[in-house]
């Protein structure tokens, strides 16, 4: 039941590495090896999909404006909108890596108040925007994390260590809580409009509203329009790429929960196969301890640090480590107690589970392989898997993800089977499931986005603890496949070697995304690679205590278009233009 109700997005059977080494050959090398999985890809796109890549429209680049009012748009007039605030805020109100961000005007309002006949709440969906004095003629919409439910402040940062923001940029950003406050979490999980809104409605219903306050306020519209968010706002993103791309001309997806409520179901999963070895039953980190995570990571580095052609303390090439490494081979076996040298027989069989994916019972895969990656040393990565797992991913899969909503008392005794089939599952006045309203519908159609010349850059670190980039390259894979191997003329995906979720680990991890899809959308820029930097001790945007000492504080690396990865080439070890972007483990034999 569940595979077949998502033609096309459960990948039953792919184990760890499985997926990733199809991918790389689909999208690199595209021809005899692995033929039939590439032809029966491209013989379905060449009906849907008939004109290819070639040929797409160039977006014109935004002109600059400047902001003509501000107090008066406490008289904007919209559809079902009330605005409750407009104010000037002036320059070094708000700063952002030690800069000032500029004066400019904050709206803040609401859209379609309304009493639930469901359970006699008040719903709305709550807004911001902030409109920069200085203009770059550009909207930026800022999707935000987490089951949303606050209107966080409309900067438009969205990853750690922004140097710069998005109001800093010149953008016009808009924010939302997405159509429910942080007190009605998780009831608003039980209203079933508010489940759509915060879904993907509340992007929908605001970014008319937000167009049309732009007009207002500078005396013309938009030139260009962005989305970009991190984690649940990644997944904002996608779905918008899919529902309203005639309205956005660049997408931003950073580590996005693409399959969100498979994830939080193989979240739950996830700790109960933990629970099987952990020391502690009330702290599931004592199934794979600090000491241990620190030890497979060593063992990762010593295999596959250099396949990347450099001992620089990151392993670049994902993918072929994933083929090579052997946690049974590569971590000695606990002969007495487990004292962190080791690991006993009982914990490889789980963690080897985990990362190759959850599992119905009958064995139909829930949601994804994760690949195994040092960067499983970082505390979000525990968190996420032994703290998250039994809280937020119990509460999100019960009252929001799945239908009819209920409270998981006991995430440990949940039923996964039946967790699995609830996200599938509409019933009364839950007309949606939850894989409807979470996901795009159809993820791999990306023809208006395409057809309008809109771009889209999605970015995932390899070692994020809650959503698989395993997942997100399946889906580039598809896609790719669905456009004749060209989606990279308007898509491109970049892994991050050792980032955890959104950010932090030991990687470089600040990267300006938003800018480099600027440049693609607007001056036909597409980024064949782009610079990430480490933020070491001295970074003016937030520094990552992650980040090793045997780096260089500032070291940077190319990010490079899936499924290339970054590869040593010669002079400065720290710096990006060392290396260059590579087929994975090109040159070089089996480990
Ligand atoms: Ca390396």
């Amino acid at each position: 039941m569940i595979p077949t109700t998502v033609s096309g997005r459960a990948r039953g059977g792919r184990r760890q590495g499985e997926g990733r080494r199809r991918s790389r050959v689909a999208g690199a090398l595209a021809t005899l090896a692995l033929a039939g999985i590439a032809i029966a890809g491209a013989s379905t796109a060449a009906q849907a999909h008939p004109h290819g890549g070639k040929g797409l429209p160039r977006l014109s680049a935004a002109v600059p404006g400047a902001l003509q009012e501000c107090e008066s748009l406490a008289g904007f007039a919209f559809a079902s909108t009330v605005i409750t605030t407009a104010e000037v805020v002036p320059a070094g109100t708000l700063t952002n890596a030690g800069a000032d961000v500029g004066e400019h005007c904050l709206v803040q309002g609401h859209m379609n108040e309304r009493v639930s006949g469901f359970d006699g709440r008040t719903y709305r969906i709550g807004f911001e925007m902030r409109l920069p004095v200085e203009w770059s003629g550009r909207y930026l919409y800022q999707a935000n994390g987490g089951l949303d439910g606050s209107v966080s402040t409309a900067t438009g940062t969205f990853t750690g260590g922004q140097l710069q923001n998005g109001l800093q940029m010149g953008f016009a950003v808009l924010s939302s809580d997405a159509g429910h406050t942080g007190a009605q979490i998780p009831v608003f999980g039980f209203e079933p409009q508010a489940r759509l809104d915060y879904g993907y409605q509340a992007v929908g219903t605001l970014t008319p509203m937000a167009k049309a306050l732009i007009a207002d306020a500078y005396g013309r519209g938009p030139d260009r329009s962005y989305i970009a968010g991190g984690s649940n706002g990644g997944r904002h993103t996608m779905v918008a790429s899919a529902r309203y791309a005639d309205e956005y001309d660049g997408f931003l997806a950073i580590a996005p929960g693409f399959n969100l409520p498979q994830a939080a179901v193989a979240q739950i999963w996830g700790a109960q196969q933990w629970a099987e070895v952990a020391t502690d039953p009330a702290d599931l980190a004592t199934a794979f301890t600090q000491a241990e995570r620190d030890l497979v990571a060593a063992a990762l580095i010593d295999r596959c640090d250099g396949l990347d052609g450099l001992r620089d303390g990151q392993v670049l090439d994902t993918d072929r480590c994933q083929r090579i490494f052997s946690i049974d081979r590569a971590v000695p076996t606990c002969d007495g107690d487990r004292d962190g040298s080791c690991l006993s027989a009982e914990q490889k069989a789980v963690i080897a589970r985990v990362f190759a994916g959850a599992t119905t019972s009958d064995g139909a895969e829930i949601y994804s392989s994760f690949p195994l990656d040092p960067g499983i040393t970082q505390a979000g990565w525990g968190w996420w898997k032994f703290t998250a797992s039994v809280q937020l991913d119990p509460l999100a899969v019960g009252t929001v993800f799945g239908t009819p909503p209920a409270y998981i008392a006991d995430p440990l005794a949940v039923d996964i089977d039946a967790a699995a089939e609830s996200i599938y599952a509409t019933s009364g006045p839950y007309t949606e499931s939850g894989m409807e309203f979470m996901t795009p519908p159809e993820p791999t159609d990306l023809d208006t986005l395409r057809d309008r010349g809109a771009k889209m850059i999605v970015v995932h670190g390899t070692a994020d603890g809650v959503f698989s980039p395993d997942d997100t390259a399946a889906w580039y894979d598809d896609l790719d496949a669905a456009y004749r191997h060209q989606a990279d003329q308007f898509v491109r995906y970049f892994e991050v070697p050792g980032m955890g979720h959104v950010r932090g680990g030991p990687a470089t991890d600040q990267l300006d995304g938003l800018g480099a899809l600027i440049a693609w959308v607007e001056e036909g820029q597409a980024p064949d690679r782009i610079v990430a930097t480490a933020r070491g001790e001295g970074n003016a945007g937030g520094v990552n205590t992650e980040v090793p000492a045997t780096w260089a504080s500032d070291r940077s690396r190319p990010l490079c278009p899936y499924p290339l990865v970054a590869r040593y080439r010669a002079g400065d070890p720290e710096e990006a233009s060392s290396f260059v972007c590579k087929p994975s483990g090109g040159g070089h034999g089996r480990g």
